[in-house]
């Protein structure tokens, strides 16, 4: 199918975001010449942020791959020396390695590599799925992001579709728990404004003073990572001073007394001290929160990466059902509505039983990991050099001059220059997508809006015709966009109308109310607050408290929230200028530093350098580094990534990032 030359086109945004934004494409000549917000997915209220609307930057970028590149003979992995390849020669070489290593090696030296947060339902988990799954490679877990949240919230509620986002302007009280929407979801933020104009409360945790924190009634500035005494010593309270709804708790619910239980040790004193909080603060949200209907929590991504994040997601979300806090429009709690569509994945077929490697330790697992060694990397859809924590590890074993490194992607990334073989990838406006909003609660399909940039490939194509060369095609596979819609939507005719009407809203409708139109999805419909397999699955029980990292050598804790600028670390080629440590003026003072002044950060696992700004919202002891950075964005080419240690969330196998524990210092001092 060819894409139209000319014309407004009606498309969404794929990209790693809440609101999946329905698009205005304006096409002229066969180039993007404009891309506006329409009001198809009513969350999109016709306006978009500012990355997409600028998004033809990136198709038309000069760093954009035009073709299959191979690393010149004799260059230095990470020198980027590239010559130019067929897709035919490059997919040979490619097929030919694979095949060898599985059969000298076995399957599992093969390692895909993906995240895939971007991709919908044709570019991640379809034909690549079947391809690595039929080479018995080593398969990934997807620990970068959501693994605890989603651990939590399926545990608890199976996945329950959280309040639609516009419903929170029905409520009284808003509790927005670690996230930072002016950034990260822009379309919540009016809903909240509205909220407010009527009347609404608004309590913000976070450890910086974000935008909504400074608009809000009550911000609770909280040390990253205590998020679980805080949410526990609630429940202990709710509990004591008679505030919990027994009632609803007794219908709808199991394990109470075990959380209150374990809940028990949390007096508001304590948590208070732990947290680094007032204890009078907490009380007061303890208060709004039990007095308040109807009170809409959201819940962020910022609580869970740590080690206590899965533990710490799942006492938030427990919050509103202690205190009875469902059964009314505004009332409730939104994690991810990911899982609000029954649709059949891609690929049915089961996975082998081979090992999994967590994409939180990868540079451990390119480094250590035998029996056998990990001899390819397949990397698609991700950036693991800038996005995946223990950066200087993920460096070395990307150095390996005997690891096989394809990488799948649109622009030259960091990682990507460390490739034996660079295959361009085609953006969302250059192929098919079909993709389930996490915040917005619709399904969409969407064609090219232009024709592919010089050679640039879809990912569906490109491993299908992997499948094919390594002769792993079965007669069933069907990785042509109608072919994937129809077995995602499970019938001809709800491909039909997706296809003709690039949209469709879940069973529950647009705006189910939680326990009224929506129930738990766990095995008896009731909310399991210390669901028995997360029990069983730590080290410690679930809602025990695993302490501070920090030491007296590296007192400060890093935090890498996302920045409006980038998506996790897509669209880094477009941010050109320098990015900072941010750091609060009294821990700058401590150390001699002013604005602008060049400093070392550092821990065990590596060092950064980078220019100071000093900013008075942050927590003192907190300083942040935007996540996704790439190597131009600091002087000595490590972000963040450098500074986070590869431990795992107390369940899960979740990323801490937020776990990085330092000492800054002048450059020169
Ligand atoms: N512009 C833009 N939008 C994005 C993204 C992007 O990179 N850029 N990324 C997308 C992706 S992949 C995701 S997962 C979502 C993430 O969306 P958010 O949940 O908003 O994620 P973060 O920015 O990581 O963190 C949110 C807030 O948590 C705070 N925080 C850090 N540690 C803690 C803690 O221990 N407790 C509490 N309570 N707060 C803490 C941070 O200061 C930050 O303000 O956003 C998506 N949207
Ligand atoms: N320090 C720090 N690091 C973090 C986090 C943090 O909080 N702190 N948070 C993490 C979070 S929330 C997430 S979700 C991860 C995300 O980590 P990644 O998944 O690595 O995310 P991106 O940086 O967006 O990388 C996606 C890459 O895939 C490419 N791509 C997009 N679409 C396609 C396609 O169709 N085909 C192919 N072949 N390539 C495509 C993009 O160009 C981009 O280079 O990062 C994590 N990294
Ligand atoms: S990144 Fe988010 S806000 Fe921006 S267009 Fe895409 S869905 Fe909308
Ligand atoms: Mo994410």
């Amino acid at each position: 199918m060819r894409a139209p030359v000319s014309g407004t086109l009606e498309r969404m945004c794929p990209l790693d975001c809440p609101d999946t934004c329905s698009l205005d494409v304006t096409v002229e000549e066969g180039r993007v010449t404009r891309i506006d917000g329409n009001h198809k997915n009513p969350l999109t209220e016709g306006y978009i942020c500012g990355k997409v609307r600028a998004y033809a930057e990136h198709v038309y970028h000069p760093t954009r791959l035009l073709h299959p590149l191979v690393r010149e003979l004799g260059s230095k992995k990470g020198a980027a020396s590239f010559r130019q390849a067929s897709w035919d020669e490059a997919l040979a070489l490619i097929a030919a390695r694979l095949r060898s290593l599985r059969d000298e090696r076995g399957g599992e030296s093969i390692l895909p590599c993906y995240y895939g947060g971007s991709n919908g339902k044709f570019t991640q988990d379809s034909s690549d799925a079947a391809l690595f799954r039929r080479l018995g490679a080593s398969k990934m877990h997807r620990g970068l992001c959501a693994a605890a949240t989603t651990a939590a919230s399926v545990g608890l509620y199976g996945g329950m579709p959280g309040i639609p986002l516009p419903d929170y302007a029905h409520a009284r009280l808003i509790v927005v728990w670690g996230t930072n929407p002016h950034a990260t979801g822009i379309h919540f933020v009016p809903f909240v404004r509205r909220a407010q104009a009527a009347g609404a409360k608004l309590v913000v945790l976070d450890p910086r003073a974000t935008k909504l924190a400074l608009a809000s009634d009550l911000h609770l500035a909280l040390r990253p990572g205590t998020d679980l005494p805080l949410a526990l010593a609630l429940h202990r309270w709710l509990f004591e001073t008679g505030r919990a709804d027994l009632a609803f708790l007794a219908r709808h619910a199991r394990g109470a007394d075990e959380l209150r239980r374990r809940a028990a040790p949390w007096t508001i004193a304590r948590a208070a001290e732990v947290c680094g909080l007032e204890p009078q603060v907490i009380e007061r949200f303890a208060r709004l929160y039990a007095e308040t209907s109807p009170a809409a929590l959201r819940c962020g991504w910022g609580p869970e990466r740590n080690r206590n994040g899965c533990s710490a997601i799942a006492a938030i979300l427990a919050l509103p059902a202690v205190a009875g806090k469902f059964g009314v429009r505004g009332g409730g709690y939104t994690m991810s509505n990911g899982r609000a569509f029954p649709l059949n994945p891609v690929v049915a077929e089961p996975e082998p039983a081979t090992r999994t490697i967590n994409s939180n330790q990868l540079g451990r697992a390119l480094l250590e990991q035998r029996d056998p060694e990990i001899a390819a990397l397949f990397v698609y859809n991700a950036n693991p050099l800038a996005t995946f924590p223990d950066q200087e590890r993920v460096r070395r074993g990307l150095a390996r001059e005997d690891l096989f490194t394809v990488v799948f992607d649109q622009v030259m990334t960091d990682s990507a220059r460390f490739a034996d073989v660079v295959l361009p990838a085609t953006t969302f406006l250059e192929h098919a997508e079909l993709r389930n909003g996490y915040g917005a609660l619709a399904l969409q399909y969407a064609e090219a809006s232009i024709e592919p940039l010089g050679e640039a490939r879809a990912n569906y194509a490109v491993f299908a015709e992997l499948i094919e060369r390594l002769g792993l095609a079965r007669p069933e596979d069907d990785f042509t966009p109608l072919g994937m819609l129809r077995t995602v939507v499970g019938s001809d005719e709800a491909a039909r109308a997706l296809a003709s009407d690039g949209i469709a809203f879940p069973p529950c409708g647009e705006h189910p109310v939680q326990f009224v139109d929506v129930f738990p999805r766990t095995s008896d419909q009731k909310i399991q607050l210390v669901p028995a397999s997360l029990d069983a699955e730590g080290e410690q029980p679930l809602y025990a408290y695993r302490d501070d990292p920090a030491d007296a050598r590296h007192p400060l804790a890093l935090i890498s929230p996302a920045t409006e600028k980038l998506i996790s670390s897509s669209l880094g080629e477009l941010l050109t200028r320098a990015q900072p440590l941010s750091i609060h003026p009294d821990d700058a003072q401590a150390r001699g530093i002013s604005e602008g002044d060049s400093v070392r950060i550092w821990n065990a696992l590596g060092e950064v350098v980078t220019h100071a700004h000093l900013d008075p919202r942050l927590r003192p002891g907190v300083v942040q580094m935007n996540k996704g950075l790439w190597s131009h964005h600091t002087q000595n080419g490590a972000t963040a990534n450098a500074l986070a240690p590869d431990t795992l969330t107390d369940r899960a196998g979740g990323a801490c990032f937020n776990d990085a524990r330092v000492e800054v210092a002048r450059v020169g001092s």
